[in-house]
């Protein structure tokens, strides 16, 4: 009461709402007025924020904590009634003519999506000091997953708008960016700084999820920060935030006007992501999935998330992604004894949800509309003891992006789409000490197996293509046994499709392992050519340059080394090993017209 004098009207109201929910703790150590009044007034500024930020502000986050934290100290189970089977899908083959077909659909739709980078995790398991999205994705070109994926978009809307010349107008495919306070500066610089890696920067926006409040206790009483008692302690609410964000600020309507079908959601750190996605996008528009998500085979107990169909008791049914911890006891629970094993194929019939999600923006716009993008949260505190009556630190609530379809209606038209790992998923998450610990034959998750990946990856798709490529050698780089590939890396300008792929390649090429291949140029054709050693070739657009005859030389070579080297910089030490030059025929074609290597 003494403090009203010092406090504007909006403040006082917002001083009133927190009383009104029980909140009186936070102003209890208020000295009198014009002694720390300025930190008085910033508590309630923050107060402000979190109230706006949230939707349906703090008093629906409260009432939903309260609810929340008393189901979880009654042990209640999220699943009770619910029933898993297998939903049904899409499961991709690289290559076949099922998936040619898809990714042609894919491309075509490209003019009519958005993309959406939840980019706002900082990476604390992964150890590495800058954001996540300027970390090289491989070092034989040092190219950052930001580079790859705006080049991806924009190479995939430039082969988009070919395939639909003459009926549509050209369009900026948008790019949005959702970071937090721990990654929006350093993104916004890394853009600027690099001039959008060729993007107009009017198509890339960035959204900022702002954190949540934490709770102190079961009644959901806002926990102070231990340094400073004028501010409330924070912490990040989850990638689910993205929902709430787009509706927000008016985009999807924008998109909307624009003409635009869908969004398509994607992580910081999945280098291969993009070979999946036009095929994805494809099965999106020939299904007619209002929410489709691309997922990878799953072993049986891996540690990611299993896309479940459930059916209530009730005769609700949704397809969700069921986390990994919860699906194994949710099976054993329901009549199968055995929990999630694997099937007959090898894998748990239950496909891997690896968080990259395409939704159809008309059917998305309409549920937005009636939950303002309110995704289902969860909590998840520690407590001191089986009483459950006391926290060992502050909790709040959490949510997750691929928790969208919970209010969806059962007529949604929920799918999802297999793709093999090696062609769609070698996320970067894990530090190189955990990663060194993850049990044999199960996926390491560290930026070492993230690169050799994505040499993996094209290597194969070039066997596809008829390329005769050595079988890899096995190294161990960090404490990790990794399949060591040619180092072959092509930018999505050259291809980004397989069609693109087997337009290029033609003839009897060979590439042995210790060979780099590094294509940067549109219209270089790969014909006959005999490769030991390494080879670079760039090319302006409108250059046609013909690839071929036999390379030798001592090439670039990948060696250990030492991850507590002071002297490597951090982005090297986490993979384990560097990239060492020592002898290139490096080619760059800089004026149009046709030439021959
Ligand atoms: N992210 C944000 O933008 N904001 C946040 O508040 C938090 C994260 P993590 P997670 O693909 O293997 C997910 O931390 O959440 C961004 C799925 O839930 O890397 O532990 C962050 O920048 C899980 O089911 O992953 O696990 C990053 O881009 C499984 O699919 C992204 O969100 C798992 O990913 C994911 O954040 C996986």
């Amino acid at each position: 009461q003494k403090n009203l004098s010092i406090l504007s009207a909006d403040q006082i109201e917002l001083g009133k709402m927190l009383l009104d929910l029980g909140q009186g703790h936070v102003f209890e150590h208020w000295p009198d007025p014009g002694v720390e009044d300025d930190d008085k007034k910033a508590l309630l500024d923050q107060v402000s924020i979190l109230n706006s930020s949230y939707p349906g502000g703090l008093s629906t986050y409260i009432k939903t904590a309260r609810e929340l934290l008393a189901d979880s100290k009654a042990g209640k189970n999220p699943f009770d009634g619910f029933t898993p089977s297998v939903p049904s899908g899409e499961v991709l083959t690289f290559g076949d003519d099922n998936f040619i077909q898809y990714e042609e659909s894919g491309v075509k739709q490209v003019q009519n999506a958005a993309f959406v980078l939840v980019a706002g995790g900082l990476g604390e398991r992964l150890g590495y000091k800058g954001i996540k999205v300027a970390l090289p994705m491989e070092t034989t070109t040092c190219t950052c997953f930001l580079q790859h994926y705006i080049e991806s978009i924009l190479s995939l809307s430039e082969a988009s708008f070919k395939q639909a010349q003459g009926c549509e107008c050209r369009r900026d495919v948008p790019l949005v960016i959702m970071t937090s306070d721990d990654t929006h500066e350093r993104t916004l610089q890394h853009l600027e700084s690099n001039s959008y890696f060729g993007m107009k920067s009017t198509q890339v926006k960035l959204l900022k999820q702002e954190k949540v409040a934490c709770l102190a206790d079961n009644d959901a009483r806002l926990a102070l920060d231990p340094n400073n008692k004028f501010r409330i302690q924070t912490k990040p609410h989850g990638h689910g935030d993205v929902h709430a964000l787009l509706y927000s600020s008016g985009l999807l309507k924008e998109w909307k006007d624009m003409g635009l079908r869908w969004v398509l959601f994607f992580q910081d750190t999945n280098g291969l992501l993009f070979k999946a996605i036009p095929a994805a996008l494809g099965v999106s528009a020939v299904k007619e999935y209002h929410v489709n998500s691309l997922a990878v085979p799953r072993k049986a107990k891996e540690a990611i998330g299993g896309i479940t169909k459930l059916t209530h008791t009730d005769g609700r049914e949704m397809v969700i992604n069921v986390e990994y911890n919860q699906l194994d006891p949710l099976l054993r629970a329901t009549g199968h004894p055995d929990g999630d094993v694997n099937c007959e194929t090898g894998y748990s019939p239950y496909p891997g949800n690896i968080n990259q999600l395409i939704l159809e923006l008309g059917p998305y716009i309409d549920e937005l509309s009636k939950t303002g993008g309110a995704i289902k949260e969860f909590v998840n505190p520690k407590y001191k003891d089986s009483t459950k009556t006391e926290f060992k630190s502050s909790t709040r609530l959490e949510c997750m992006m691929q928790d969208y379809p919970k209010t969806l209606s059962p007529s949604a038209r929920v799918g999802f789409t297999v793709a093999e790992t090696w062609l769609a998923y070698a996320p970067v998450k894990n530090n190189p000490e955990d990663a060194a610990k993850v049990p044999k034959g199960n996926p390491y998750h560290s930026a070492t197996s993230g690169e050799m990946a994505i040499y993996r990856a094209n290597c194969m798709i070039l066997r596809k293509a008829g390329v005769k490529l050595d079988d890899p050698v096995t190294q161990v780089f960090n404490g990790q046994d990794v399949e060591v590939w040619s180092r072959v890396v092509w930018k999505p300008k050259w291809a980004v499709t397989f069609t693109d792929v087997i337009g290029k390649v033609s003839g009897n090429n060979s590439v042995s392992q210790k060979s780099t291949l590094v294509i940067k140029g549109r219209d270089i054709f790969i014909k006959d050519l005999s490769l030991d050693g390494a080879l670079i070739v760039d090319a302006v657009d409108n250059a046609e340059v013909k690839v071929g005859g036999s390379v030798c030389n001592s090439g670039w070579a990948v060696e250990g080394i030492d991850k507590d080297s002071s002297e490597l910089p951090e982005e090297v030490r986490i993979r384990g090993f560097q990239i060492i030059k020592t002898e290139q025929l490096q080619q760059f074609y800089g004026e149009p017209g046709k030439f021959s290597l």
